[in-house]
């Protein structure tokens, strides 16, 4: 190889690796400025909002299970809320009921209950968690749903409180949510 030649090929060959660092430094700040985030709270609602549409709702779902407690505004001042873990929430696994219920803001003492779990328009037969009261307030128990046979994973959690006094009509909502498997 000429001297020139030489001269004229590692220029090039230098010009190039600088080129590859300036190249590096302008998508590593891009990529950077792209990683930072000014309120971690903020976009983790952004990412559920941009998550949402790609969920999959089956029809007559109204809660949303692997996301936490459902609620729900009853007759009058009574609100009701159920969530079930371990989440997600999936069939042939132990699972535990938790409901809370308030009046007017203030939880309700409640000493028992009772869900009922049916699958929407699908005989599946009895199955009834009995809730008991615990110590935090809150009522729990433990039950298990079913694999369906037909593959559908939609199910109703009819939550019964008995009402104030033994006359009174217990206190129900049901929750139709979705299994994630
Ligand atoms: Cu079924």
């Amino acid at each position: 190889m000429r001297t020139g030649t030489f001269i004229a090929v590692a220029a090039v060959a230098t010009l190039g690796a600088v080129g590859a660092v300036v190249a590096n430094f302008v998508v590593g700040g891009r990529l950077f400025e792209e990683t930072v985030v000014k309120d971690p709270y903020e976009a983790g609602l952004r990412y559920q909002k941009l998550r949402e549409p790609e969920r999959k709702r089956a029809p007559g779902v109204d809660c949303d299970i692997d996301r936490g407690p459902c609620e729900k505004q009853g007759p009058g001042d009574l609100r009701l809320a159920l969530e079930i873990g371990p989440r997600p929430v999936k069939a042939m696994v132990d699972l535990q009921f938790t409901v809370r219920a308030w009046r007017g803001g203030r939880p309700l003492a409640g000493q028992a209950g009772e869900i009922s779990l049916q699958m929407p328009g699908m005989y599946m037969g009895e199955n009834r968690v009995k809730l008991a009261a615990q110590a935090d307030g809150s009522l729990q128990g433990k039950g298990l749903l079913v694999r369906c046979p037909t593959g559908r994973r939609v199910w109703a959690a009819e939550v019964a409180l008995p009402g104030g006094d033994p006359a009174a009509a217990p206190l129900k909502d049901t929750f139709t949510f979705e299994l994630a498997e």
